[in-house]
Formats: C-alpha cells, structure tokens, sequence
C-alpha cells in the first residue's frame, strides 16, 4: 500500500521562488485543476492520497516533495533553501509522525527534497544551489546506520536533482545530461530526454507507471518504445513556478 501526501495550490502562488524561469501569470483555479486531476491520477496508481490544507501564505507550499525524505524506515525533514519556504516543513512534520519517526535538517545545513533521488539503499544528492554540504551531512548521519549510502552529485543549470534525473523503471533512469553528469549512474540505464524538452527528466514512478507532463510528448514516446507505461497528466501552470511532477507529492511505503 502506498501512501501520498500532497497540498492544495496556495492562492499565493504566484509569488513563488524562481531560479531559472522568468515569471509569467499563474492561473490558480487552472492550477488546481490540474493539480486535481495529478491527484486523481496519483489514486488510480494506488496510492492512498492525503491533501493536506492550503497555506495561503506560503506561495511554494503545493510543493510538499521539498520538505522531507521519506524512507521505508524513518523521515527526515528538509530544511529548505530560502526563507520563505521554510514554514512549509511543520504541517508535512505533523502528517508524517503517524506514519515514520522523524529525524530534522538543521541550521546551518538546507536540503531539499527535490535534490534526494533514492535508488533502493542508495541516496544520490544534488549539490544545488538549496542543498547544501552540512545538509548532506546530517542526511547522511541519520540513515549511514540503516545501510544507506548517500552520494553528492553535481548539478549544473537546473534547480534540484530530480530536474535532471529520475528513476522510471527498475534500474532506469530518465536523464537530461547538460544538466548533471552521467558518472554517478555508471551501472543504470538510461533514457534520454528529447532534446527538444529541457524539463522532460521529471518524471514520477509509481508503482506499475509514470506520472509525466503531457508537453513532453517526444520524451514519453522514447520512455513507452523502452516499454514503460506512461500515464500523462497537464502540469502547466504548475511548471511555471518551477514545479514538476515529482515536486507535489511524498509518497512512501504503507
Ligand atoms: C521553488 O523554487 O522552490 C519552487 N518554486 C519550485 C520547487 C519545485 N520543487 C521541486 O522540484 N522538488
């Protein structure tokens, strides 16, 4: 059984942080449309989807991913790069202890959860420009004990980790290579993006198929010839504040 926690669009959203996008107007009602239907998908995929409450004044809060690591035995909770997103992290906090003892991030160190891709017993980390190396540090405290191996990768051009690289498969990884190098990932497959596509390597695996944007169409053919099941929702709105599938979600084990 899995479980999915994600957030209703804040109204604010549209004074979300940006990094490498140029703002544009933001329709919310469109966005949580969209953010509707991702969650709708989320439950076909068979996960128990838990939408916590909008935070108005929290622009970015839609963006739960950032918040914490969910592993099978514990959570970590981020402490995210800038300011404004640091409130988010309390509420995720509270949903989560039912479910995971919980273990903080704490200052001066910042992940985010976006830069956290886990493959099996390994965590690979994005050095990017919210994570930082006391961040990685104390991630790597609290699960080295669970037989957790956690690796710094180098980001360069995009905002998080899982902006260039996710798992969509067994021992396949969906990559964007201009933005991170491949050699961490040595013994994985791989799968292109379009080179048409820049954003096209967020992608959430989930259980029998991957939730991915349907813009990206050329970058889904290429996953679907590789036979991977490929479940296509509108993530528009939501990718002009930075966001991508992966970013609205935490999703773990029952
Ligand atoms: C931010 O810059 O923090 C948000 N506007 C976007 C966060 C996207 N999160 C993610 O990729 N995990």
């Amino acid at each position: 059984m899995l479980n999915a926690i994600t957030r209703e669009v804040s109204p604010s959203i549209q004074h979300c942080q940006l990094t490498h996008l140029t703002r544009k107007s933001i329709d919310v009602e469109a966005a949580r449309l969209q953010h509707s239907q991702y969650q709708r998908c989320l439950a076909k995929l068979g996960c128990d989807v838990h939408c916590l409450p909008v935070e108005p004044d929290l622009p970015d809060s839609v963006f739960v991913e950032d918040t914490a690591v969910v592993l099978d035995e514990l959570a970590v909770i981020t402490r995210p790069g800038p300011e404004s997103r640091r409130p988010e992290t309390a509420s995720v906090a509270k949903a989560l202890k039912p479910h995971r003892e919980l273990r903080p991030i704490e200052s001066p160190g910042t992940i985010e959860g976006g830069d956290v891709m886990q493959i099996g017993k390994k965590l690979f980390v994005g050095l990017s420009g919210r994570t930082n190396a006391v961040g990685i540090e104390q991630l790597r405290a609290h699960v080295l004990p669970l037989g957790y191996t956690v690796e710094g990768v180098e980001l360069k051009g995009c905002l998080h980790l899982k902006t260039a690289v996710c798992p969509v498969a067994s021992n396949t990884l969906l990559i964007n290579r201009a933005w991170i190098d491949t050699g961490a990932f040595a013994d994985m497959e791989l799968i292109d993006m379009d080179p048409s596509e820049p954003f096209g390597a967020n992608a959430l695996w989930v259980g029998q198929a991957v939730i991915y944007p349907l813009a990206y169409s050329a970058t889904q053919k290429r996953m679907e010839d590789r036979g991977i099941i490929v479940a296509t929702v509108d993530a528009s709105e939501l990718a002009k504040a930075e966001g991508g599938v992966t970013c609205c979600s935490l999703i773990f084990n029952g």
